[in-house]
């Protein structure tokens, strides 16, 4: 899709860090991490959100999210990992690709999650 940047990280015209990616997702680390390792995972076809999100990424999405996880929890020696998801501005979506965020997280980390649009 036109001017959408996550689109443009798919196709490999803006550069990312890529941590996994196989035929239908990519998982990058974020631009603006909330904590060391924050990634994200993105379908590489284009859906807005969750409410146009097509049945068979959905499927298999918490599949991917479940091995990245799996992997991160075991290089990082995390003690924890957020899997969070906003759909709408109201909600803090600020890129209209859908993507799902895995955050690290330490029993005594401050990292403190919060969601403000802008
Ligand atoms: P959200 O607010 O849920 O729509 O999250 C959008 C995330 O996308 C935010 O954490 C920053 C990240 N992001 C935005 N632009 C880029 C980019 O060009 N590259 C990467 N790696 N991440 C980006």
């Amino acid at each position: 899709m036109d001017n959408c940047i996550f689109c443009k990280i798919i196709s490999g015209d803006i550069p990312s860090s890529v941590l996994y990616e196989d035929e239908a997702f990519k998982v990058i680390m974020d631009i603006s991490p909330a904590a060391k390792g924050h990634a994200i995972i993105i379908p590489k076809k284009h859906f807005a959100n969750l409410f146009e999100l097509e049945d068979d990424f959905a499927n298999k999405l918490l599949i991917v999210a479940k091995k990245v996880a799996k992997a991160m929890k075991k290089e990082l020696e995390c003690d924890g990992i957020n899997l969070l998801q906003n759909n709408g501005e109201a909600a803090g979506q600020s890129v209209f690709h859908i993507h799902f965020h895995l955050i690290p997280r330490y029993h005594d980390d401050k990292v403190k999650i919060t969601w403000t649009p802008g």
